[in-house]
């Protein structure tokens, strides 16, 4: 009797390995924790934010003030390697549940606005490869929690806050104002970087929050159920910026539902080299035990 008690308590323990928090950045190398490029966090690190038009989809819930952040710099053009975790900044640490399926999306504003006002353009987005059935929190799974970044090679010098994101799916086939125990989650997280080298552009800018509707195709979006594509939430990448999801990159588009079909062509397409790192070499992929399509009210509304 003891034994099956102790067992289901380490299954319960198991299944609450669920979040994520951008744990810290790796620049030429050097790895910078916490404080260092990133911002402090709250109490409660690795918690969801799930109001799209909250003002904590910024940088991440109860933000700190940023102002002690050392600004770290990279030269423009080359990868900043951001790492995600469960728990803590140790490079064994869990990184996010095989449940939470979905992008991962980097955008970058000057430093100087603290990110308020149509600020915000995006640099980095990396969805659902169909030919593979794989998305980015796979990858980020497969590569120990490590996602590179490539800096717009055509920035203009200077201060920027970058802002790292992980959206998880598992929940959002529902709309968290109509559910609340439901919805996609927003893992987001800001750092200060400071760009060398570089060009003369400042991409067009947007707000966080306002980029995401609760009714965009890539915010409300039924995982456990057949699909075969997936169109990334918010504007386009930036000229210079990357994206590795096949003709189904960022759109400002009005939302469809799930059952329409999304954009056939990118046109991003040839504008930006793939991720490099060990992530590219990862081919095979073993199956996780959460890939089976289960009901949506099998999972733990985390
Ligand atoms: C944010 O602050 C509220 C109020 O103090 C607190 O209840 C909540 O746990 C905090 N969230 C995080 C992620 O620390
Ligand atoms: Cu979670």
């Amino acid at each position: 009797m003891k034994i099956s008690f102790v067992s289901v308590v380490t299954t319960l323990v198991t299944v609450a390995q669920a979040h994520t928090y951008l744990s810290h950045l790796t620049i030429a190398g050097t790895r910078h924790p916490e404080g260092e490029c990133l911002e402090p966090y709250p109490k409660l690190r690795n918690r969801p934010v799930l109001f799209v038009d909250s003002p904590d989809l910024t940088c991440g819930l109860n933000r700190t003030k940023s102002a002690s952040v050392k600004s770290c710099p990279v030269q423009a053009g080359t990868d900043v390697i951001a790492e995600w975790h469960h728990n803590n900044d140790s490079p064994s640490d869990d990184v996010i549940s095989a449940s939470h399926k979905g992008p991962c999306i980097f955008y970058m504003a000057p430093a100087a606005s603290e990110g308020k006002g149509d600020v915000w353009f995006k640099i980095f987005e990396d969805g659902y490869d169909p030919s593979t059935k794989t998305w980015c929190i796979n990858k980020l799974r497969d590569n120990k929690g490590k996602i590179a970044v490539k800096i717009p090679p055509s920035l203009k010098p200077g201060d920027y806050l970058l802002r790292g994101e992980v959206i998880a799916l598992h929940n959002a086939d529902a709309i968290h104002t109509e559910n609340p125990k439901r919805g996609a989650q927003f893992y987001v997280h800001c750092g200060h970087i400071t760009v060398t080298g570089g060009g003369s552009e400042v991409p067009k800018g947007y707000a966080i929050p306002g980029v995401y509707k609760y009714t965009d195709p890539g915010v409300h979006f039924n995982v456990h159920k057949p699909f075969s594509e997936y169109v990334i939430p918010g504007p386009p990448v930036c000229a210079g910026g990357t994206s590795n999801s096949k003709g189904t990159t960022g759109q400002t588009k009005p939302p469809k539902s799930q059952a329409s079909s999304a954009p056939k062509s990118a046109s991003y397409a040839t504008s930006s080299a793939p991720v490099k790192t060990s992530e590219a070499k990862t081919k095979t992929r073993t199956k996780t035990k959460h890939s089976k399509t289960r009901s949506p009210s099998s999972y733990q509304t985390v």
